[in-house]
């Protein structure tokens, strides 16, 4: 390997380590000291490897516009929809094989990265899935919980 080569794996390790630790910041148990994210503009790493998301619990406040960069490590796609249950029952038996730009619902091609944003305006708690076929009941699911 060359020096080049053993700069960008280092690099890339640095990435890994820090994607981990901001999952990590909102996948703790529910109280609003615990590290969760928001209110104001947030981010989240939202790892996916072998069809399934790094984590599956994310604490925001209320009034937190959450970003979720969605980074696929598979072979193959996945999507991240994110919403109330009206729209994962819309996704879960419906035909949408790909998805524009709405809010909280983005498609995340093989080995790449995409993002969405949505806005977590009212307290409660809020699925994230993938709905390819089968995808949901292997268990590419999670949950946003909004505390106040
Ligand atoms: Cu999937």
């Amino acid at each position: 390997m060359n020096t080049v080569a053993r700069v960008a794996g280092a690099a890339a390790v640095l990435v890994a380590v820090g994607a981990l630790r901001t999952v990590a910041a909102g996948g703790t148990a529910g109280s609003v000291d615990d590290g969760s994210l928001g209110p104001g503009r947030a981010t989240v790493a939202l790892g996916i490897e072998h069809s399934a998301f790094s984590t599956d619990r994310i604490v925001v406040h209320r009034g937190t516009s959450l970003t979720f960069v969605v980074d696929n490590d598979d072979p193959i796609g996945h999507e991240l929809i994110v919403g109330p249950p009206e729209v994962h029952e819309r996704h879960e038996n419906g035909t949408e094989a790909s998805h524009p730009p709405v809010p909280g619902e983005v498609t995340v091609p093989a080995l790449e990265s995409a993002s969405t944003t949505y806005d977590f305006d009212e307290v409660g708690t809020f699925e994230f899935a993938c709905h390819l076929p089968g995808h949901l009941a292997y268990g590419m699911t999670g949950d946003v919980v909004v505390v106040e």
